[in-house]
């Protein structure tokens, strides 16, 4: 049953990704380290979970239920599949990867793809708002006699989530990993309180500490300073953002490709995006007030219009070039 139920109701939860309330066990500063350095200790720790862990919930499990996936060391003499012999396997659970160009250096992640694609879902780019449920655990390893061992900590929780999250206020990791998801499909017949999302993109991600908080946990929250961090996910729905407010979505004020890679664009090279560029042409004349359907500047911009003023159904950045 791909079908999750979930409740408007007022609950508590914390914020971790954007707030802090309680500093009583702050942790305590530690020297910046360089990336390259970090990553390679971070992406050895992964690999070794990776590598010692198995999915608990898996298909031979009569009550499994893909989206509520959970893992367990495999101990010693078991015969449990890990979870990286699930790499690019032709069935789901499959675990993949994604390199990520960032501080001159190509990180990689791992994540794990719970269920095929939605056709019907939409996909958030890294500047855009999801509604996603998720669970939060850092890595750490520990060296004993018997060898390193890895271990996983819980720090937050959200099962109800209550507003949409903008990928762009978050973790890197976030932004790189939510576009390669689709979004459920809300069925207001099933009821309409609680709300019911069906089909929803459903995986694993596998972070190192230099897309995450790297030395800069949030105040309050129990992530050690350097910690990769792995969440596993439900991503119910997406709001597509418009930063620079031009009526043109930031999605197509981006190049993204289908695998959900985002190269910014400059029209007028003056450093800023144009997808936080009000004129992105930079002539004086904002960008809102280029975009004309037949010489009229719309009121509304549900449908986006190509150079030729018609309509398309496709979305295309709109410049001065087009008028
Ligand atoms: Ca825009
Ligand atoms: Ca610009
Ligand atoms: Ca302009």
């Amino acid at each position: 049953m791909n079908k999750f139920k979930f409740y408007f109701v007022v609950i508590s939860f914390a914020a971790l990704l954007f707030s802090c309330n309680n500093n009583d066990d702050t942790p305590e500063p530690v020297p910046v380290r360089a990336f390259n350095v970090q990553y390679y200790t971070d992406i050895t720790t992964i690999e070794a979970y990776l590598n010692s862990y198995y999915i608990v919930n898996d298909v031979n499990n009569p009550d499994f239920a893909d989206e509520d996936i959970t893992f367990a060391k495999i101990p010693d003499g078991g015969g449990q599949k890990s979870i990286f012999k699930f790499l690019n396997s032709n069935s789901y659970p499959k675990l993949l990867t994604k390199d990520v160009l960032l501080h001159d250096i190509t990180y990689k992640i791992y994540y794990l793809k719970l269920r095929a694609d939605n056709e019907l879902g939409k996909k958030p780019i890294r500047v855009d708002e999801v509604l996603a449920a998720y669970s939060g655990f850092y890595l750490s390893s520990k060296t004993e006699e018997a060898g390193t061992i890895i271990e996983g900590t819980p720090f937050e929780t959200v099962v109800f989530p209550q507003s949409m999250l903008g990928l762009d206020r978050t973790i890197r990791g976030w932004g790189e990993i939510f576009p390669r998801f689709t979004t459920g499909i809300y069925d207001a017949t099933l009821s309409p309180d609680p709300a019911s999302f069906t089909n929803f993109g459903a995986g694993v991600m596998f972070l190192p500490s230099g897309l995450a908080y790297f030395n800069s946990p949030p105040l309050g929250s129990r992530i050690p300073s350097y910690a990769p961090l792995v969440f596993t996910f439900k991503l119910y729905d997406v709001k597509h953002a418009d930063q620079d407010q031009d009526g043109v979505l930031s999605k197509d004020e981006n190049v993204v490709d289908e695998n959900g890679n985002f190269t910014n664009q400059d029209t007028d090279k003056d450093g800023r995006s144009d997808y936080l560029d009000i004129d992105d042409d930079g002539d004086g004349v904002l960008t809102k007030n280029e975009i004309k359907i037949n010489g009229v500047i719309p009121t509304s911009y549900d449908l986006i219009l190509d150079c030729s003023g018609l309509t398309t159904g496709t979305k295309k950045h709109l410049d001065k070039s087009c008028f």
